[in-house]
Order: C-alpha cells, then sequence, then structure tokens
C-alpha cells in the first residue's frame, strides 16, 4: 500500500480534543503550486452537511503549512501541514472524563481490551473521525499535484442517505455542472428532491435520538490507461482504492464500477464493449472507446482510460444519543452505552473525506508510474508517455532499443 510500497505517502498524527492534527506528506515532487485556499475550502466543506453536531460550530478548520513549501511551491522535501483543534482539553480529567460504556459500533470495547484500559477514551481519541480533517487536508494536497501535472480531477457527493437515493448519473459531460448542484445541497447530494428526502430522514433520525448512514460516489476524470499494475497484488489499483477507502472511519464497504452487481449478471452483460475512435486519440483514453463503465475505470488493477467510479458506504454514526445495550466495563454489569457530543450524520462529511482519499491514492500510483523529481520531470515523462502510446504499434526494433 502507499504508506508501505509507494514513495508518494502520507501519515497522520493528532487526537481529537489534543492540540490539533498534523499531516506530512512524503515524495510530494518539487515545484507544485500549492492552493491552500483549494485545501482550507475542502476542509471547510468537511466540516458541513446536515446532520452534524456541536463540534463544528467550535472549529474552523484550516491548514498551517509548517515545512515544505517555499513561496507557495513544494521543495521536494516533506510538507507538513497542521490544523488546529479550538476544542483542545485532552488532559483536562474534567470536560474530558473518562468513558466507560462501550459505544457498540465504536473502536471503544476492542481498543480498551487491546490496550488493557478500562477507559474507552484513551481509544477513541484517536479512533475519531476527526482525524479526518488530516485526510482531507493530504488529499487536496495531491489534488494539487493532479491537477497540475495530469490534468485529472475528482468529483466527490453523497449518492445516498438511509434510503433516500439521488439517480442523478454523472458523466464527463456533465460532472462541471454537477458541482454546483452538489454545493447547492445542504446533504451534498446531486438534485432538490434528494436533498429534501435526505435532510427528512437525518431529522427524523435526530428526533429518535438515533443516526443514518449511506453512500458516496467519487468519480475521478481524466486518467490514462496504466495507472496501478496487474504485476503485483499491492500494486493494483483497486486494491489500494479499497484499503484507503476502508481506512476511513466508520466505512463498512467498498465498490468500484458495478461494484456487488458484478455477482448478479452475465460477462457479456457487465463486461464493456472496446472500440476505438481516431477522433478522441487526443484524449486520455487515447481513443480507446468504452460505451458502458461497469469496470468503473479500473481493469486488472490498472486504469483503463474511462473515469474511475467509486462507492463507498458508511455505517450510522456510533454514538446514539438514545444509547444501545452495554456494559460498564470496571463492574461488567448493563447499562447504556455512553453518548459523547456527537454527529445524527456525517455521510456528507464522508463524501468529502472519500474524494479525498481517493485522490491521494491517484497521485500516489500516478508517480509509482511516472516518477521524477519535479513537475518538469514528471510532466515530461506523462507527455513522453503519452505520446509513444499513441504510437502503438511500435515498430520491432525501436522496442528493442528502448
Ligand atoms: C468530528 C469530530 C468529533 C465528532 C465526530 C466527528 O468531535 P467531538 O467528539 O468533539 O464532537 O463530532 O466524530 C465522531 C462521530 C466519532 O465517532 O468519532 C469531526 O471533526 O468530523
Amino acid at each position: 500500500m502507499s504508506m508501505l510500497r509507494s514513495r508518494l505517502a502520507y501519515q497522520t498524527a493528532g487526537e481529537s480534543h489534543g492540540p490539533g492534527l498534523v499531516i506530512t506528506v512524503l515524495g510530494m515532487p518539487a515545484g507544485v503550486t500549492v492552493d491552500l485556499d483549494l485545501i482550507n475550502d475542502v476542509l471547510k466543506r468537511r466540516q458541513g452537511g446536515y446532520g452534524r453536531g456541536g463540534r463544528q460550530k467550535i472549529e474552523t478548520d484550516t491548514a498551517d503549512i509548517l515545512t515544505g513549501v517555499r513561496q507557495g511551491r513544494t521543495l521536494g522535501s516533506p510538507v507538513t501541514l497542521f490544523v488546529k483543534n479550538k476544542d483542545s482539553r485532552l488532559d483536562d480529567a474534567e470536560r474530558t472524563p473518562p468513558v466507560y460504556r462501550p459505544r457498540p459500533g465504536h473502536a471503544d470495547l476492542a481498543g480498551s481490551v487491546k490496550w488493557l484500559t478500562t477507559d474507552c477514551r484513551d481509544t477513541l481519541e484517536r479512533a475519531s473521525a476527526r482525524e479526518t480533517a488530516a485526510r482531507v487536508a493530504a488529499g487536496a494536497l495531491a489534488r494539487c499535484l493532479l491537477r497540475q501535472v495530469f490534468e485529472i480531477e475528482t468529483f466527490g457527493f453523497v449518492r445516498q442517505i438511509l434510503d433516500a437515493r439521488t439517480e442523478v448519473e454523472v458523466t464527463e459531460a456533465n460532472w462541471r455542472d454537477l458541482v454546483a448542484a452538489r454545493d447547492a445541497s445542504d446533504t451534498y447530494t446531486l438534485d432538490d428532491a434528494t436533498t429534501e428526502a435526505q435532510r427528512a430522514a437525518i431529522r427524523a433520525a435526530k428526533v429518535d435520538k438515533d443516526t443514518v448512514g449511506g453512500h458516496v460516489e467519487t468519480h475521478v476524470f481524466g486518467c490514462p490507461p496504466g495507472i496501478g499494475s496487474s504485476m503485483n497484488w499491492y500494486e493494483r489499483l483497486d486494491a489500494r482504492l479499497a484499503a484507503a477507502i476502508m481506512g476511513i472511519q466508520a466505512f463498512k464497504a467498498v465498490q468500484i464500477g458495478a461494484g456487488t452487481r458484478a455477482g448478479e449478471v452475465t460477462g457479456s452483460q457487465l463486461h464493456d464493449p472496446i472500440r476505438f475512435d481516431a477522433s478522441k486519440v487526443d484524449a486520455p483514453s487515447l481513443g480507446f472507446v468504452r460505451d458502458t463503465n461497469n469496470a468503473g475505470g479500473t481493469e486488472g488493477g490498472m486504469t483503463n482510460g474511462q473515469p474511475v467510479v467509486v462507492t463507498g458506504t458508511m455505517k450510522p454514526i456510533s454514538t446514539l444519543l438514545r444509547g444501545m445495550p452495554s456494559i460498564d466495563l470496571n463492574t461488567k454489569e448493563a447499562q447504556q452505552s455512553d453518548y459523547e457530543r456527537s454527529d445524527v450524520c456525517a455521510v456528507s462529511a464522508a463524501g468529502v473525506v472519500m474524494e479525498h482519499a481517493v485522490a491521494f491514492e491517484i497521485a500516489s500510483a500516478a508517480m509509482d508510474k511516472f516518477g521524477g523529481d519535479s513537475v518538469t520531470e514528471t510532466g515530461d515523462n506523462y507527455r513522453r508517455f503519452l505520446e509513444t502510446a499513441r504510437t502503438l504499434p511500435l515498430d520491432p526494433p525501436e522496442q528493442t532499443l528502448a
């Protein structure tokens, strides 16, 4: 996975109620123009969405750049970002009390046993979805690289909350228009009727002191064929995406393209027929056209030139105002689980987080393929690859010499 084997990787650190979150991105080439407005804009969007809790009224997440950037451009050294927590109180025992009644669905029980304590707070402070702010910051930095060097763009939105689902189709032709629709939606979905239905589902859950989850989608446009690799399981792009997405708090499933529907139809119904359209040879697809995209833009663990389409499923948040049947870890007696300030629904935020987790993996896999220490070198490598791929088949002697 990117952390272990790829050059472009990141590490986050920080507790939910500690002084802040630290993000270190390793392997960024020199010369990436850091769009701090983009980073801060998506950090703000992550904080929003109908159904969020009180914490987001306290925080105004913005990133400070501590290392790796000079005059707005990366140097090739590790880039460190810092997102400050205003609600910093980790060492205040009164305002951050122990939690002895684990919440079903949270890390509380398993973590307390693992780290040999009965105070779930030692686990939950790091397990908290507060950390997703760090993931968004890293992904936004990756988007700066993707845009500048590869002209690759990502688009994330909410497909469904509980049973309120938008059927709007996202294509290469319409996605830019849908950005405005998504940004006008309180739940980050794509049409007004679904926004209203999702708001109603969240409102009903709030009245019931309950929570709701849903499905979020990310589409990646502009990938050429060949990012990722079929040579080793850990280089497969779909495997990398799945690992990155399952690493997001509260995600329970990932689907690429048709996803689980692939098990319910025949091969001739599923696979996307291949055509060649010489008029599209300058597009990232290099002219290899598919009229359907059930593969979700990956075949054999590599991009195939079609948009990469990923769906992630977030479970309902495990902190319920009404509590859930649990126990007191000190006495083992039956008790309702503890309540911590939380969200009724964070699916909208999860859509932002997944988009950025996906962006980082795509950028990391693209750097694995094209390499380079500076954006100039990486860009040259990329253009040369496209030019050569367009001339296929190569002359045999040329192939031998290359
Ligand atoms: C979150 C911050 C957290 C929670 C939520 C998401 O802050 P606090 O615990 O202080 O309210 O609101 O985290 C969870 C739902 C969770 O289970 O950890 C954030 O910034 O996204």
